[in-house]
């Protein structure tokens, strides 16, 4: 006969996620995570107030359950945290969740220990919470924050942090001392749909001019200021195009370009979803903010054998092994991350050799195939 434990190694999971839904890391993370695991046999239910922008429709064992938010003038701020609270219950009862896996910790992983225990023992399912990054570096040192972060993770079954940076981060500012593993992002890139040639066309990019690739939410902690900047600096001046791939508005940089006169080098595109088609025609990837506990859109870029030139901040360093699959320089030192790109720019050699590196330890390290069991197999111990 066998043991109860060898079933739950054996039979599919019953999976909820939680996520921001927004242009952001930890929903693409999560997004990429649900369709790995349905794509194994398991099922998967995302809970959320919208549908993850880069989740698939349509896949099998996949779906989604709106979260309504009533706008009550009682309210001077609408509460989010009960209506998903009452959702993440009514999914884990209904569809019998083994584990509810949140995605930031605010308000995610406080609605999940709430809806845990609105249900009797025997439907509760487990709880993991996933720290992205800002939810501990911004918001674990608020002090209007950090107690119900800290609480909900001493709640949870299980807690991870993309980066050996985070783990330490979030022991030191949570005052959390329970255990936090670390399983980092991974990426499995979709085929492009158009050629590496249609892309530099549709851009205006001519044979001399290298593209240099930017994609982010541009949150003020990208510090697009210092992108910018370090841009001005790069010479020639007509050796490159910057693409910003823009999940947020780039209103508050127009001016920016124009006082430093790149109007000609800077390419915006807002909300791009066929994000692989930009990263197999870049040649470099540019990174300058001021922390990043993993920083996603560098793996992205080096699936596609794009290195990066990034700061030398938070997790970064896990990601880009510098000097081998990527360039850091000091934080805010325009200058030398000028001359770091400038470097690259001119040096087709050096340029090919770390990016295929970087594709090499994508691979290696950062893949669906070596990530997505280390969640599967966290599942099943705090089941079992
Ligand atoms: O970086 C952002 O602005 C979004 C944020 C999020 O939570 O969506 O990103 C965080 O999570 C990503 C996925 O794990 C990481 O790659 C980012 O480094 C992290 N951002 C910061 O730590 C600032």
């Amino acid at each position: 006969m066998r043991a109860a434990s060898d079933l739950i190694t054996q039979r599919p999971l019953k999976i909820g996620i939680t996520c921001y839904p927004t242009v952001g890391g930890s929903g693409v993370l999560a997004s990429a995570l649900g369709e790995e695991l349905a794509g194994r046999g398991h099922e998967v239910h995302f809970i959320s107030y919208e549908r993850p922008f880069r989740l698939p429709l349509n896949a099998a064992r996949l779906h989604f359950h709106t979260v309504v938010i009533n706008d009550y003038d009682l309210f001077k701020y609408p509460d989010y945290t009960l209506p998903l609270s009452v959702k993440m219950a009514e999914v884990s009862r209904d569809h019998q969740l083994d584990v509810l896996h949140v995605h930031y910790a605010v308000p995610h992983a406080t609605a999940a220990i709430l809806a845990r225990s609105m249900l009797p023992a025997a439907q509760q399912p487990r709880v993991v919470t996933t720290l992205h990054g800002t939810d501990t570096t911004l918001l674990g040192r608020d002090a209007g924050y950090g107690p119900a972060i800290r609480h909900a993770l001493h709640c949870s079954d299980a807690v991870t942090a993309v980066s050996s940076f985070l783990q330490q981060e979030s022991h030191r500012l949570l005052d959390f001392r329970g255990p936090i593993e670390v399983i980092h992002n991974f990426f499995h890139p979709h085929p492009p749909q158009r050629s590496r040639e249609a892309v530099r066309r549709e851009l205006g990019l001519n044979d001399r001019e290298a593209l240099l690739l930017h994609s982010s939410n541009l949150r003020p902690l990208k510090r697009i200021d210092l992108l910018l900047e370090a841009a001005a600096r790069i010479r020639p001046a007509d050796s490159f195009k910057l693409v910003i791939l823009a999940g947020g508005s780039f209103a508050p940089f127009v001016d920016q370009v124009r006082r430093l006169g790149l109007e000609e080098r800077v390419i915006v595109r807002e909300k791009v979803s066929d994000i692989e088609d930009y990263l197999q025609a870049a040649d470099l990837g540019l990174f300058t903010s001021e922390t990043e506990s993993f920083c996603l859109s560098i793996l992205e870029a080096m699936c596609f054998a794009c290195p990066s030139v990034a700061m030398r901040v938070g997790g970064i360093p896990e990601v880009i092994e510098e000097g081998v699959s990527g360039l850091l320089v000091p934080f805010g030192d325009a200058d030398a991350f000028a001359r770091a790109v400038e470097g690259l720019v001119h040096d087709t050699s050096k340029r090919e050799a770390l990016g295929r590196a970087a594709q090499h330890r994508a691979r290696e390290r950062f893949s669906a195939e070596a990530i997505v069991p280390r969640y599967e197999d966290l599942y099943r111990r705090v089941i079992g």
